[in-house]
């Protein structure tokens, strides 16, 4: 059967696989810095793209072009490019298609490092930056100018949930000739496919729910053009933010299972945003999957399933959210999201803590937050957890 015919279960347990020399049932792990040339002239064929032959990891490597290819698949992109973390991919988008006098649009409450290393190195550089709701697609018309080049969107966004329509969000870039990113980070392709509905480029921290059990930090872009992947190729391989071999191996083993993870911990985060929006001592509660959620309609179209994310407050600000952080006792109080095991923690004061509290504010991330990371523990075990935490305030 043709691999784009394949279901998603399918695509995740075989895309990108090949057979090695010795029939390895999966992919092995090549975990060599270099490889032989068979001769001179091999050596120089390679380098000048004449021939087929890995040269060097940071160029290429048969274990990351494997999870490359599966993440091209899952994402129904042309080809992919593994990271040795999130921000590396992040970097080298910037990186690759900013420059002095050049300007992006993003949204303004994309994850802390997204944003902070615009502002804080980029900026140094002569690169522009606009931070604005791209939830309202006049916020991101306004802010195009005519050195626009990107526009990189976050949806749902990293803390505050709230949801951009890709698809028009494109059609305004794409109006003015500006190429489109999209940080799937928080949904992975299970849920959401940004290229099908018009971003030139996906990216993913696949720290989170692609690997999905915290033992690895990686990221990937896919994109749909052969030329810009092939310009994010080059800088990525000037910049040398190369996914290691081993950390590829543990990834496409990890990926393996994401439908199964995320099918099982969706139910679960339903169940616990309708648990918490009905508790008293809950100030509010942002699922996309709730009614209450601003653009619950645009979650149901544009996502398949409503994610394992959500944030909340408790009543009584950030004294009492410090309170529940530590008296949970199953879900663990730590920084990322997306793996087995659920997890709570304070952007404020962590995963966004590079942002001025202004930024912050402005963003919609109060100093009251909580964000929470629903894993594939058993659902009343979660709940009793918060039950017992929030008795406690
Ligand atoms: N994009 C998003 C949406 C993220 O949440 C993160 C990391 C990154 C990019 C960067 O990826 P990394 O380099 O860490 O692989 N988010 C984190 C978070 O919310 N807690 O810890 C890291």
């Amino acid at each position: 059967m043709k691999e784009n015919k394949q279901g998603f279960n399918t695509k995740l347990v075989h895309a990108g696989d090949y057979e090695d020399m010795y029939g390895s049932a999966i992919v092995p792990v090549y975990q060599a810095s270099t490889f032989k040339f068979k001769n001179a002239k091999h050596g120089g064929d390679c380098f000048a793209g004449r021939a087929d032959g890995y040269i060097y990891t940071r160029i290429g490597n048969p274990t990351i072009d494997a999870l490359e290819n599966k993440l091209a698949t899952l994402e129904n992109g042309y080809k992919g490019i593994a990271f040795s973390s999130g921000m590396a991919a992040v970097s080298t988008v910037y990186m690759a298609l900013l420059g002095q006098g050049l300007h992006i649009v993003s949204t303004n409450a994309i994850y802390g490092s997204s944003r902070a290393i615009l502002e804080r190195d980029f900026s140094r550089f002569g690169v522009e930056y606009s931070f604005v709701d791209t939830s309202n697609l006049n916020a991101i018309e306004n802010a195009i100018r005519s050195n626009t080049k990107l526009l990189f969107i976050e949806t749902p966004t990293n803390p505050t949930i709230e949801i951009t329509d890709i698809q028009k969000a494109a059609e305004i870039a794409h109006k003015h000739n500006i190429l489109v990113c999209v940080d799937n980070t928080f949904c992975s392709p299970y849920i959401q496919k940004p290229l099908d509905l018009g971003a030139d480029i996906v990216l993913h921290s696949i720290t989170k729910f692609i690997n999905g059990h915290a033992d690895v930090v990686g990221g990937a872009i896919i994109t749909k053009d052969p030329d810009v992947y092939k310009q994010l190729r080059q800088t990525m391989i000037y910049l040398g933010g190369n996914m290691d071999p081993h950390q590829a191996y543990l990834t496409s083993r990890g990926v393996k299972t994401l439908a199964l993870r995320m099918d099982k911990s969706q139910v679960s985060a339903m169940t616990i945003a309708q648990y918490l929006e009905a508790h008293p001592k809950i100030a509010w509660v942002k699922y996309p999957g709730l009614k209450s959620h601003p653009q619950h309609e645009l979650a149901k179209q544009q996502m398949n399933g409503f994610g394992t994310m959500m944030s909340f407050e408790v009543k009584g600000g950030i004294k009492a959210g410090e309170m529940l952080m530590d008296n949970v006792q199953l879900a663990v109080l730590a920084v990322s999201l997306g793996g087995v095991e659920t997890l709570i923690q304070h952007p404020a004061s962590m995963t966004h803590a590079g942002l001025s509290k202004e930024a912050r504010e402005e963003a919609g991330i109060t100093d009251g937050l909580v964000r929470f990371s629903v894993g594939i523990e058993e659902c009343e075990d979660i709940i009793a957890d918060l039950d017992y935490a929030l008795k406690l305030i």
